[in-house]
């Protein structure tokens, strides 16, 4: 028989997915976050009564419009954009911008309630939000990625504000887009204010704001293994991605005395034996970030082999760091990380695992961290741009990395407060989840039915 908890929590699902219907990733998330929360709001009833479930699961407002732009043959492209405004109870709507084919309101939805619980986790007065479009930079030049953020912003710059709604970037959107994006905006509305955040050192932009996700990963990693009296150093790490996200994490990897073996992008993933050392990372860093090139060349520049369409999983190591894309570690690969004697996962992306793979990582009592926690150092960093702008200043890279540890400090504690089970396992998606959740809950009903 199902227990009363199934039942709330089935029949909750049936209504979301009646009225978001074929937005798989958003059903995905909103039901690991309700199996997380349900037994502390069953002791809060007041939650429940005051519709907080209802409420947190509708974006307050959501934009969608047109993007005309004209590619390089002089030819008129259109994509589509989005805003998803999910939730303004803490702070102004704050979240990245994902440019990338398979963007769509479903993947957007997912994404921006996602962040309204990790952005509570910051400790910043932040809301949650999430953008893009289903434009794909790969294979485009410079001067079309440009006329395309041009038009994007066009119509985004009546929506956002600096204390309305301030983006950033996400999966095909960095300092380039960003640059781009913000020089249109501050044209139309002939204002330069903290608006977009990931902006360049000369213009507003905040140092380790482009490392901040990856080492605030990282740091939330030797947290978790704090707790198990270990520690980075010596151990070997398998990072997916070869994005932003996966080449900080892997920059905090070497400092700390780590070896990364592994990095990937979507047609498949190198192995060196030998660690990715600093060299090898700043050919990486030059590859991605300027030639844009596929990280196979690696494997020829460097002798070492490549795994064709495959992911990383299937290597031996003691940690894993996914930062590519979502459902990117099934239970396939849950179990062979584990059979491998892998003890610990951190999601540098956003939502990396199913549901499947984590009920594995929990049940074998591994250390798993999820990306509401494991990654939110970079939106905390993008908080702190924020404070620096409306200043008008900036402080120092120890500043910004002190604030950026201290906060990746606190995330794990509010994990350990709301996640420890009896018997002392940590479950950090629940306590993720619920922490995450308290705050903004808390705050909606201060404010009243909004
Ligand atoms: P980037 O665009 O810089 O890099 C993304 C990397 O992931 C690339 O190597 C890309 O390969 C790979 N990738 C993307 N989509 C897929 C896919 N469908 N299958 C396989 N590989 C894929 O993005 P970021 O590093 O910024 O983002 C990575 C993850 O981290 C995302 O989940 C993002 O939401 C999350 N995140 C990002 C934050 C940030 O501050 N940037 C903050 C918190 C989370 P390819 O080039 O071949 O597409
Ligand atoms: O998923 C994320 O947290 C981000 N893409 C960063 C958001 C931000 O506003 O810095």
């Amino acid at each position: 028989m199902k227990s009363a908890s199934q039942l709330f929590i089935d029949s909750f699902m049936e209504n979301l997915i009646k009225k978001n219907p074929s937005e798989p990733e958003f059903h995905q998330a909103v039901r690991e976050v309700l199996l997380s929360i349900y037994e502390y709001i069953e002791d809060n009833p007041h939650y429940i009564d005051s519709g907080i479930l209802e409420r947190l699961t509708e974006a307050e407002r959501i934009i969608i419009f047109r993007v005309p732009w004209m590619n390089d043959l002089g030819k008129i492209v259109v994509n589509r954009g989005f805003r998803v405004e999910m939730n303004s109870a803490i702070g102004p709507y704050k979240g990245g911008l994902r440019f990338h084919p398979t963007v769509n309101l479903g993947i957007l939805k997912f994404l921006a309630f996602e962040q309204v619980f990790k952005n509570s986790l910051t400790t910043l007065p932040l809301g949650g939000g999430k953008g893009g479009s289903d434009f794909d930079p790969k294979g485009k030049s410079d001067n079309e990625v440009m006329r395309f953020c041009q038009s994007f912003m066009t119509e985004l710059y009546r929506h956002i504000g600096p204390n309305t709604d301030v983006p950033a970037g996400d999966i095909g959107v960095g300092g380039r887009e960003i640059g781009y994006m913000f020089g249109q905006y501050k044209r139309i509305k002939n204002e330069f204010t903290g608006v977009l955040t990931g902006k360049g050192i000369n213009w507003g932009g905040s140092v380790i704001r482009p490392e901040a996700t990856g080492y605030g990963a990282v740091y939330f990693t030797e947290e978790m293994l704090n707790t198990r009296h270990e520690s980075i150093k010596n151990k070997t790490v398998l990072i997916s991605g070869s994005g932003n996200v996966a080449q900080y994490a892997t920059q905090k990897v070497i400092q700390l005395g780590g070896k990364v073996l592994t990095l990937s992008d979507s047609n498949g993933y190198i192995l060196d034996p030998d660690g990715i050392d600093t060299e090898k990372l700043n050919y990486v860093m030059n590859l991605k970030n300027q030639q844009r090139g596929r990280i196979k060349e690696y494997a020829d520049t460097y002798g070492v082999q490549y795994f064709e369409n495959k992911t990383p999983w299937q290597e031996k190591a003691d940690i894993a760091i996914p930062c590519a894309t979502q459902n990117e570690i099934d239970v396939n690969d849950a179990e062979t990380l584990i059979k491998n004697g892998c003890i610990c996962i951190t999601e540098g992306a956003n939502m990396p695992c199913t549901p499947e793979a984590i009920n594995q990582f929990i049940e074998n009592k591994i250390l798993y961290g999820p990306g509401k926690a494991a990654n939110a150092g970079g939106v905390a960093v993008s908080g702190l741009e924020m404070s620096q702008d409306s200043m008008r200043i900036s402080w120092t890279r120890e500043d910004v990395d002190k604030q950026l540890k201290s906060i990746m400090k606190e995330i794990h504690q509010t994990c350990l407060k709301y996640g420890t089970k009896v018997g002392g396992y940590i479950n950090y998606m629940d306590g993720a989840n619920i922490g995450g959740f308290v705050k903004v809950a808390d705050t909606m009903i201060d404010q009243g039915a909004v």
